[in-house]
Parts: C-alpha cells; sequence; structure tokens
C-alpha cells in the first residue's frame, strides 16, 4: 500500500507532474530521470489540468516503477491508471465544492477502480503571491504568518480521521511555507505531513525537512533544472 510509505520513518521526495506542461516524450524523459534518481513518488495533477491525467500516466509508468500518486485538482482529474489518489479535502477554505463536493462525484468513480485513497487534509498557506490553486479553488489561503490558524486547522483534519496533511505554498509560490507553520504543525499531529510549493534549491529542501516535513514536493524547478534532482535525492538519502 502507497500508504505504508508516507508512514515510513524517513524523509521523502515527490516530483509533482503537471500533465499539461508535457508532452508524451518529455513525460518518458522526466520519468527517466525519476526513475534513475531514486524518486519516491511521482505525484500527477494540477489546479486546471485540460490533457487526459490517463494518458500522462501511462507515459510515465513506461520508465518510472516507483508509486504514481495522483494529486487531483479536481474530480475529472481522477485516473484508474495511478496507484493511488490524494483524496484531499481543502480544509484551509471554505468552499463546499473542495471540501465535499468533487469528493461526492469521485468517490463512486474511485470505488469502483484499484486505486487506494489517501485521505488528505490540504492546507493553503499564502507564500506571497496568488496561486493558481487558490484562484482555481475559490477559497483565502492562512495568512502566512499565522501557525496558530494552520495548527488548529490540520488537528481538525486528524481528529476528522484523515490520513495525512498537506501544507500547500502553491506552485511557483513566491516563498516556501513558514518554517514556524511546518514545525507547529509537525508538533500537533501525528500523521505524515507534506509540504509543496517554492522549494527551489537543495538547501531549502534541507530546511523544509529540518522543520518536519516528512514529504516534500518539488515541481516547478525541476521542469526547469532537471539536473536538481540528483542534488535534492542527495538530501533526501541524507537524512
Ligand atoms: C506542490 O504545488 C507544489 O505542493 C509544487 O510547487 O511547483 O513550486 O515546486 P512548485
Amino acid at each position: 500500500m502507497v500508504y505504508d510509505l508516507f508512514l515510513q520513518n524517513q524523509k521523502q521526495l515527490a516530483l509533482l507532474i503537471d500533465p499539461d506542461k508535457h508532452t508524451n516524450k518529455s513525460l518518458v524523459t522526466i520519468a527517466e530521470l525519476a526513475q534513475r534518481e531514486g524518486v519516491n513518488f511521482i505525484f500527477v495533477g494540477g489546479s486546471l489540468v485540460t490533457s487526459s491525467t490517463s494518458h500522462a500516466i501511462d507515459a510515465i509508468k513506461t520508465a518510472y516503477s516507483g508509486p504514481v500518486v495522483l494529486f487531483p485538482g479536481n474530480a475529472n482529474q481522477v485516473s484508474a491508471n495511478a496507484d493511488a489518489i490524494l483524496f484531499l479535502s481543502l480544509i484551509s477554505g471554505r468552499n463546499a465544492e473542495f471540501l465535499i463536493g468533487n469528493q461526492v462525484l469521485s468517490a463512486p468513480v474511485i470505488k469502483s477502480t484499484n486505486l487506494e485513497p489517501i485521505a488528505t487534509g490540504y492546507i493553503l498557506i499564502d507564500c506571497g503571491k496568488t496561486t493558481s490553486v487558490e484562484y482555481m479553488s475559490n477559497t483565502q489561503p492562512i495568512p502566512y504568518d499565522k501557525p496558530d490558524i494552520a495548527v488548529a486547522t490540520a488537528i481538525a483534519g486528524e481528529m476528522l480521521g484523515l490520513k495525512a496533511i498537506y501544507l500547500e505554498g502553491g506552485s511557483g509560490a513566491q516563498t516556501f511555507v513558514n518554517p514556524d507553520t511546518i514545525s507547529a504543525v509537525k508538533k500537533a499531529c501525528s500523521i505524515p505531513l507534506i509540504v509543496g510549493g517554492g522549494i527551489r534549491s537543495s538547501e531549502t529542501l534541507q530546511k523544509i525537512f529540518d522543520y518536519g516535513a516528512d514529504i516534500a514536493v518539488v515541481g516547478t524547478i525541476i521542469e526547469k533544472q532537471p539536473e536538481l534532482l540528483s542534488e535534492m535525492m542527495k538530501v533526501v538519502r541524507s537524512n
């Protein structure tokens, strides 16, 4: 089970692939790189995806043998071809469509497949600019300097039975999630902590792990500088 891998007591890296940013060929190239470097997970999705997630996953799976996990922006991105799905509830927001609406639409579809749902509290943190996820979900992120609100949100998610917390700065965020927020949430919750958005260097990755992230997610920077992945995986292995 993919969730058992989340529970491993070691730092891990997920590479986020947005199908819209790729051709079939470049998907295979990036998946080959992920395979070579031993990336722990490939997450597939985006706030707005207009191409087929299923085709993208098929291409990725020709070269990458690790777990491919859907990270869907909405119910339309569900694909039976992945191994698992972050079954997200956007608990920092107050938009019913992203708290429960898309989940109702997709649950019967997921149930009819072998996809492993991983119930995840998705918490959007303001990281300096309006991100696609904020705009597309029509929700307000938690202010950058309010770790207490993030903690209250995360523990509510854990009490509701969610299996992981995802602190999201948003793709291409100006800065990564506030260190105080990461460490306070880590301290307050015992479920795996995923952190993503604005991680652009191996130094930052190390810091994110030091603050308490169990799984870090990188996307944009690897699209731009694939050679950084090797350095980042060295950080993962040294932890
Ligand atoms: C995953 O949205 C992030 O949580 C990815 O962010 O593209 O900034 O790495 P970047």
